[in-house]
């Protein structure tokens, strides 16, 4: 058993181990000297390759089962006590019911096994908008992930050492290990068997059954999104599916810091990582997937990334698309169903050169021939194969990244896939018309969750599979923060973009370092300055606003008329949709935002 200075810890972990009787208990000191000699162990037990140790310093490569490659949103519970407090987007049950099924499910789960206890915090040690946790699990790749994605052992256990508060994370693989076995490559149970489950009232994740992600990783989505969501509607704070960059305009050295919500492996990391194609910018990182963001006592919006480490999507990055997120990855990183070449490095679709002869694929075959092979039927890597690597190894990360007080935001850009309708970018008249606009946003199925219909779906503030509560309640919570602003000019500007509205099935803008373009045009609009044009559906920048110099892609005059158009028709259209989005939150639907989409019907004549 565990021996801190917390007795209410000792006996938590305590009546955990008597449920799943592990082998043995150990509790995560989160030295370097702990990951590699939990990845060697890995790597001895045939669960992992350490890879090339010349080409990649201190960098491991998983393959997992093939049922447990992404999230898996069926399987995931929001366990309110009341079916109307988990809302009509989340899957509910009773938490008494719950919490039944999944003892039955843990007792004696970890038998064979190690039982890891996690301290850790989401956000930089002790800092006022940061929280803590401990996650116990079975698996040492959650061990080594989180020491990468979060502050993790000894500086986060001091800490909860002297103020007892965590946030409870119950993890396991849900396997155990009979004497004598050989354990799987990953082991894992079946679909069916998995449960990734939120207790929003109590502040608590209980999961089961799957290794993979924001399944096991449990300080990401299940606590920094789902359950920070639930304590931020408490608190009065916001925690958003959001990256953070930093944006300056070299000539004056002034800044400004962009926060975006997109939904996931829709390119929050190249945009947090993006390298300007225009000159007089600069873009620095600070985050590119969460942001949780609290006033300060200046009446000033400011935001911490919580977390400490990038778990991106590894196809399509290359030294082209977001050279910093490579060269995050190029040491002290874990890997997950990527290909693996015969030189022992990584390959993936898209990394910008030819995948060599005999590497492994994400499965564990050898690709003979890779030239024959179909990159989207049958690709090396798996489409949501992903690195974990530490955010201190980008070359972009902005100074400011640990700082415990946030950074201050000035602008929040809300976006999806959308082939068509919505335009490169508007901009919100106020607050509540910048709501309006993150609770309808909608973007094309992605690979970043398991058994989703094909289509445009609506991911309102791209928070769909992470709110932990009635998306109608934080509807009204967004609207309350505005309301509670103490000064409503320092809030930030809100914009809606789409870098994927195409023309006969061609992209219309190139997207990548040349959405710098757009960029410096929010910087613009956040001091008020820029032309813009009212629309039916807010401001759109007048003719020759973005900078569209130097660009070889056949972008001119007349395809930015068509990425920056707003068609009646298409919106009436979308109107509908709407309607049939909205219909589902009842009484929970703020009345702030139905009299915009009434003023948005109106405007378009219905
Ligand atoms: O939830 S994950 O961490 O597996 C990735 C994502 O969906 O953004
Ligand atoms: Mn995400």
């Amino acid at each position: 058993m565990i021996n801190t200075k917390n007795a209410k810890l000792n006996a938590w972990v305590k009546m955990w181990a008597d449920i799943m009787q592990p082998e043995k208990v150990v509790l995560c000191d989160g030295s370097d000297a702990e990951f590699t000699r939990l990845m060697d162990e890995c790597v001895a037990n045939g669960l992992a390759k350490k890879l090339n140790e010349k080409k990649r310093p201190n960098s491991y490569y998983f393959q997992s089962d093939p049922s447990d490659v992404a999230r898996v949103e069926n399987r995931t519970f929001i366990c309110s006590k009341k079916k109307e407090d988990a809302g009509p987007t989340n899957n509910w049950m009773d938490p008494v019911e719950m919490k039944h099924i999944m003892i039955s499910k843990y007792n004696g789960c970890m038998k064979g096994r190690t039982m890891y206890v996690i301290p850790f915090s989401m956000g930089p040690l002790g800092g006022a908008i940061s929280q803590l946790g401990v996650e116990i699990t079975d698996s040492a790749y959650v061990v080594g992930s989180m020491k990468i994605m979060t502050r993790m052992g000894k500086c986060a256990l001091e800490l909860i050492e002297k103020t007892g508060n965590f946030i409870p994370c119950v993890h396991s693989v849900g396997k155990p290990l009979p004497a004598g076995l050989k354990d799987a490559k990953w082991p894992c149970a079946p679909i069916d068997d998995k449960y990734i489950v939120q207790f929003p009232e109590e502040h608590e994740i209980w999961t089961f059954g799957s290794g993979y992600g924001g399944n096991a990783l449990l300080g990401k989505k299940c606590f920094a999104l789902r359950i920070a969501s639930k304590m931020a509607q408490e608190e009065g704070w916001l925690a958003e599916h959001m990256l953070i960059l930093k944006l300056t305009k070299t000539a004056t050295k002034e800044t400004k810091y962009v926060c975006a919500a997109f939904p996931s492996a829709c390119g929050k990391t190249n945009l947090a990582m993006l390298i300007p194609t225009i000159p007089g910018w600069e873009v620095k990182t600070v985050g590119d997937d969460i942001s949780w963001m609290k006033y300060d006592k200046n009446g000033q919006l400011r935001a911490i990334n919580p977390e400490a480490g990038f778990f991106g999507v590894a196809p399509y990055t290359s030294e082209k698309t977001n050279k910093n997120a490579l060269d995050s990855c190029c040491a002290n990183t874990i890997f997950t169903n990527v290909g693996l070449t015969p030189d022992g490095d990584v390959w993936w679709e898209g990394i910008g050169y030819d995948c060599p002869v005999g590497t492994i694929d994400w499965k564990g075959n050898v690709v003979a021939d890779p030239a024959s092979r179909d990159k989207d039927e049958n690709p090396v890597a798996h489409k949501n194969s992903r690195f974990a690597a530490p955010a201190e190894q980008c070359p972009a990360i902005d100074p400011e990244w640990e700082n415990p007080e946030g950074v201050p935001v000035s602008a929040i850009l809300f976006g999806g896939r959308r082939p068509s309708t919505v335009p490169l970018i508007h901009e919100a008249d106020d607050w509540n018309h910048g709501v309006f606009m993150g609770s309808i946003v909608g973007s094309e199925v992605t690979a970043a969750a398991i058994g989703l219909k094909a289509g445009v779906r609506r991911d309102p503030f791209a928070m769909l599979p992470f709110c932990g509560y009635n998306m109608g309640d934080y509807f009204q919570h967004w609207i309350n923060v505005g309301a509670a602003a103490k000064d409503k000019t320092k809030l930030p500007k809100i914009f809606f973009v789409n870098w994927f509205r195409k023309d006969n099935g061609k992209f219309l803008w190139p997207g990548y370092g040349d959405n710098s373009r757009v960029l410096a045009y929010i910087f613009d609009r956040c001091d008020g300055k820029g032309e813009t044009v009212d629309t039916v559906i807010g401001k759109v920048p007048a003719a020759g606003q973005i900078n569209i110099a130097g660009l070889t892609d056949g972008t001119n005059e007349e395809s930015m008329e068509k990425v920056l158009a707003v068609n009646p028709e298409d919106w009436k259209a979308e109107v509908a949709l709407i309607e049939e989005h909205y219909a589902k939150f009842g009484k929970h639907l703020p009345k702030e935002l139905r009299e915009r989409l009434d003023s948005l019907k109106k405007k378009l004549g219905m």
